[in-house]
């Protein structure tokens, strides 16, 4: 993407998960773009089952942008709008499989049933055969049944094949001639890297790719956990583990553990890493009820400012190719998106709302002072090393960007009063997180921070953080 503003570049993206096209290219001028967000991952754009689930986005009955969010006219329109505003667009690309269940129409009313989708086309020699299905314990020693036998119900195309391999790259190559800028390979483990490389090579161009793998037994004893990082960046998703067990203080863990994480839990390189807080499959994996305090397979909404500290420090600390998840609030696994119907649903700010047990409205996360203005912190920090980490006790840690940024975060219920060297030239700052507009110079009284000496003495309150930047310096 363009840079955000002159020698300022564009560092982090946002899932706007189930949004219609019309509603991302609207976000993209309102505030992706002037936030500094780089991108935005969109949902399956495909033809898929119908239905009002959420999952329904992940059958394809075929490569038609015609689904949920729009057609293609509208999907266009809105690549362009995006890029006119700085804003990439990243697809979630469903290649590894089709449609599942006997026969249907999709979204685009194409015909499918039984192996066969005529308006690809595939048949049945396209697919796997005999086919299977995965066994949980296959996830652990049984790697060919992993790429190459059925997720749940869903007809597993031979990747290997090259006129399977030639209709999955024209997919990607007609998203590319629109303008779309990168994607995110859905159940890329469930391919082998061998065909996901083969297939990448018929999609010439240079553009982002990022692949789903979570890592288990079989992954490691194929040696296939290497060979992932060698297409594109990989979901790391041990990270989305350590946001909710350092932060939600899981099994023992607490923020002052941290660095464990990055040394011992086998993360890849930064450079090949996209990270998380949650995505929309952990953010609903594993809820035991629908309610505040529910943990899930990672935090979510309901973990509430949490879920925020998570943020500020995902876009605050050096690692990784960072991804805010935006979506909308459920009551259960498969509660779909309410209120937007097929096609041509505009979400505006009035559909969003900050109760997490609002089923059905908006969360909007990314547009959150905590999280928008963080997305200025990370792109204008975005050279500047780590430095000065600190903790002080089990759930207060500081750390300081270079001589451009300083972050200190209080994962307690008490406040957190402290003198930190800042590592920052000294000014009067905005704290980013507590202000609307902290890169224009104007700065509520109440957000200002003095640094004197290279020293702020701040007051923290419970579940709150205070980030500053050499970007969001006060207009004397
Ligand atoms: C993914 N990454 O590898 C997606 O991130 C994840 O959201 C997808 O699962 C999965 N892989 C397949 O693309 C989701 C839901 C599943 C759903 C599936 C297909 O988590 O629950 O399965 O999408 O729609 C559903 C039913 C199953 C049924 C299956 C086939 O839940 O019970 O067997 O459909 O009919
Ligand atoms: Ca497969």
């Amino acid at each position: 993407a363009a840079d955000w503003k002159p020698g300022v570049p564009r560092t982090a993206y946002v899932n706007l998960f189930e949004w219609s096209w019309s509603s991302v290219a609207r976000e993209c001028v309102t505030e992706l773009g002037p936030k500094g967000y780089a991108a935005v991952q969109v949902s399956p754009p495909q033809e898929h089952l119908k239905g009002s689930e959420w999952w329904v986005r992940y059958q394809p009955v075929s490569y038609k942008l015609d689904s949920r969010s729009g057609n293609r006219r509208e999907f266009f329109a809105m690549v362009q709008i995006c890029k006119a505003a700085g804003v990439d667009v990243y697809v979630d690309a469903v290649i590894n499989h089709m449609a599942g269940g006997t026969t249907g129409v999709g979204t685009a009313g194409s015909t499918y049933g039984n192996y066969i989708y005529p308006a690809v086309p595939y048949d049945r020699s396209s697919f796997h055969t005999p086919s299977c299905s995965i066994a949980s314990s296959d996830y652990d020693n049984n790697r060919s049944n992993v790429t190459q036998c059925d997720l749940p119900g869903l007809p597993d195309l031979d990747t290997g094949n090259p006129a399977v391999q030639d209709r999955i790259a024209a997919y990607l190559k007609d998203l590319l001639s629109l303008g779309v800028k990168g994607f995110r390979i859905d159940a890329a483990k469930h391919i082998k890297p061998e065909e996901l490389a083969a297939i990448k090579a018929k999609v010439p161009g240079a553009y982002f790719l990022t692949q789903e793998v979570i890592k288990d037994g079989s992954l490691y004893n194929s040696g296939d956990i290497n060979k992932y990082p060698e297409i594109g960046t990989v979901n790391e998703f041990s990270y989305v583990y350590a946001m909710k067990n350092m932060f939600m203080n899981m099994y023992g863990f607490n923020l002052s553990r941290m660095p464990e994480a990055f040394a011992n839990w086998g993360m890849f390189p930064s450079n090949k890493a996209t990270v998380f807080v949650n995505n929309h499959d952990t953010e609903r994996k594993y809820c035991d009820k629908y309610a505040p305090g529910a943990q899930c397979d990672s935090m979510n909404t309901f973990s509430g400012d949490k879920l925020y500290l998570a943020n500020v420090f995902m876009l605050g600390y050096p690692y990784g190719y960072p991804q805010v998840m935006s979506g909308y609030y459920f009551n259960s696994h498969d509660m779909g998106p309410v209120g937007q119907p097929y096609k041509g649903f505009e979400l505006t700010p009035s559909n969003c709302s900050s109760d997490p047990t609002a089923a059905g409205k908006w969360d909007c996360v990314h547009r959150d002072k905590r999280v928008a203005n963080m997305v200025g912190f990370r792109n204008f920090t975005a050279a500047s090393p780590l430095r000065r980490w600190a903790a002080d006790g089990e759930n207060r840690i500081s750390f300081v960007r270079g001589n451009k940024g300083f972050v200190a975060i209080n994962n307690t219920t008490d406040v957190w009063a402290k003198t930190f060297a800042t590592g920052l030239p000294d000014a009067t700052y905005c704290n980013v997180l507590t202000s609307d507009q902290p890169e224009t110079g104007f700065c509520p009284a109440a957000a200002q921070v003095k640094v004197v000496g290279g020293q702020a003495t701040l007051s923290i309150p419970a579940n709150a953080a205070v980030a500053l930047h050499f970007g969001a310096v006060v207009q004397p």
